[in-house]
């Protein structure tokens, strides 16, 4: 999956694990991660091509115990200028489009600060485990920003308008037990290295399903987010027609009948 300047990309089961390594900036998204990411990104939306799925799942977190990712580089913001700025927002936007687009699922397996852009990192990927130490937040008012990379979108689709609009005007700090009640984090872990361990389990799980099942209904759910009942109800007959279409239907619908196990050829 190549070598980055700023991720550690390992192989370890299923899962690839991705870790943001800049631990003297909190991890923060300098624009070497983004354009990291994006190699990253590129290489991954192949997977699955010819029915090879060389990984189940893909784990993001951040190096070290304290941070996930502290957000955008505030140190490199400093000098930009407002285009530099929205070229900035727009290609990390790109990011986090391609990571809804891989055809695995995403994990953010959350230790520490998730603020701002790590947030929206976080928010980007199909759902968030979070250590209890893990702290999330949309704090661009204290900088005189507002979200760049999703968070006036996504957060919303999270948590609801209200609490949006509450937690993205006030910049306030969400702690990990409240980021659980408000459905941003789906599981909570004594510490980090139990947050990435949790997370490959459920990458574990998720190989023994059917690969194109797993990545049409990944597909599907985020194209029909933004659409009426009846405009998503037809890309789910859609989708159902294409899964039908698939040798693993047939390989799980005969597993069943035989009361086998399938094995699922991934095609
Ligand atoms: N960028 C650059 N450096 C950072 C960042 C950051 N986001 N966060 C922390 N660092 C650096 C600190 O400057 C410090 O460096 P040094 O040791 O050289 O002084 C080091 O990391 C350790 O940080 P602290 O000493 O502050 O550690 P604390 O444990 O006291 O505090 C916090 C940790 C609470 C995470 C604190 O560092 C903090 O508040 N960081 C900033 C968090 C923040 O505001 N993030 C949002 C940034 S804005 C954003 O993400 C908008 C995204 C869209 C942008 C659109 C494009 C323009």
């Amino acid at each position: 999956f190549g070598t980055y300047e700023t991720l550690i990309v390992e192989q370890q089961g299923k899962a690839l694990v991705v870790t943001v390594s800049r631990p003297k900036a909190m991890n923060a998204l300098a624009g070497q991660v983004v354009e990291d990411l994006w190699a990253l990104t590129e290489v991954l939306l192949g997977v699955g091509r010819d029915g090879e799925w060389p990984v189940h799942g893909v784990v993001i977190t951040g190096a070290g115990e304290k941070a996930f990712v502290a957000g955008a580089d505030i140190v490199e913001m400093q000098q930009m200028t407002a285009e530099q700025g929205e070229t900035y927002s727009r290609r990390m936007q790109d990011v986090t489009l391609r990571l809804e687009a891989l055809p695995v699922p995403v994990i953010a397996a959350v230790n520490g600060f998730a603020l701002g852009g790590g947030c929206e990192l976080a928010m980007a990927c199909d759902f968030i485990y979070a250590s209890r130490n893990a702290k999330f937040g949309q704090p661009e008012v204290n900088l005189g920003l507002v979200p760049g990379f999703g968070g006036s979108v996504r957060l919303a689709d999270r948590v609801g308008i209200g609490m949006a609009r509450e937690i993205i005007y006030t910049g306030r700090a969400i702690d990990a037990e409240e980021a659980h009640r408000i459905g941003l984090v789906n599981r909570l872990f004594d510490d980090a290295a139990a947050v990435v361990e949790g997370a490959k389990a459920t990458v574990a799980e998720l190989a023994t399903k059917s690969p194109m099942a797993v990545s049409t209904c990944k597909r599907l759910m985020n194209e029909v987010a933004s659409l009426s009942t009846a405009e998503g109800l037809d890309k789910e007959a859609s989708a159902f027609h294409t899964a039908f279409e698939t040798e693993d239907k047939v390989e799980g619908v005969r597993a069943f009948v035989a009361k086998e196990r399938p094995t699922f050829p991934g095609r």
